[in-house]
């Protein structure tokens, strides 16, 4: 039985769909951030750097989004949501892994948490615009490579996809918010059409608007 340490509509949200896509036997553990529960004795346990999601699975205790991703992913080859090891379908899974989690994730910390990239607060929200200005650039780059397929990947739907939509979502409230790109808007709602990403939605009491 797995268990996943979340707060709703955090970077928890992708492992969160994916357990869900997959079906396996899994808990919920609430994270309370408004009480700042990710910095607790027993949270830093389980992750020194205080971050959400960390899934425990028995003995094992993994952090990283993309790292629990690529754990359940292999733990569940028959869901197929991966492409198979060995193949040219996967190497362009790990490219999108990889830069999903370490381009637009990361620089989203610097739009939610401008302060924390500078050295005083007069200058945070320069640092929030410049943010701004980057993720407009890489949403830009990721819809032009979207443009004309359904999913990330020729091979079809796979992990990444809730991961790209998860961002989308996180950009609802910026000038220029992702879902108004088409191609974004379109990738969106074919995932949140799937059973399994609103039972996610529904489970963490997320409501509509989703992205
Ligand atoms: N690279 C980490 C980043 C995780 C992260 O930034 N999580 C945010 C929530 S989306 C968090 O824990 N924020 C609370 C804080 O920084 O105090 C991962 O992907 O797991």
């Amino acid at each position: 039985m797995y268990t996943l340490y979340y707060y709703p509509g955090n970077a928890s949200l992708f492992p969160h769909m994916l357990l869900r896509e997959i079906g396996a036997p899994f808990e919920l553990a609430l994270v309370d951030r408004a009480q700042g529960a990710q910095y607790s004795p027993e949270y830093l346990k389980l992750n020194p750097h205080g971050r959400i999601p960390v899934l425990v699975d028995g003995g094992t205790v993994l952090f990283e989004t993309a790292a629990i991703a690529l754990y359940l992913c292999d733990m569940h080859p028959e869901a197929g949501l991966a492409p198979p090891v060995g193949t040219q379908a996967r190497a362009q899974f790990y490219k999108w892994m990889v830069h999903l989690t370490n381009t637009p994730q990361a620089e989203f910390r610097a739009w939610f948490y401008p302060e924390q990239h500078v050295a005083g607060p007069a200058l945070a929200e320069t640092v929030k615009q410049a943010a701004r200005v980057r993720l407009d650039g890489m949403f830009d780059r990721i819809a032009a490579d979207l443009d004309g397929r359904d999913w990330l990947l020729d091979s079809g739907f796979s992990a990444v996809d809730l991961f790209l939509c998860m961002l989308v979502r996180w950009g609802r409230g910026m000038p220029r918010p992702p879902r108004s790109i088409p191609a974004l808007a379109a990738h969106a709602a074919r995932v949140l059409a799937r059973p399994a990403v609103q039972a996610t939605f529904a489970a963490e009491r997320i409501a509509a608007p989703f992205v």
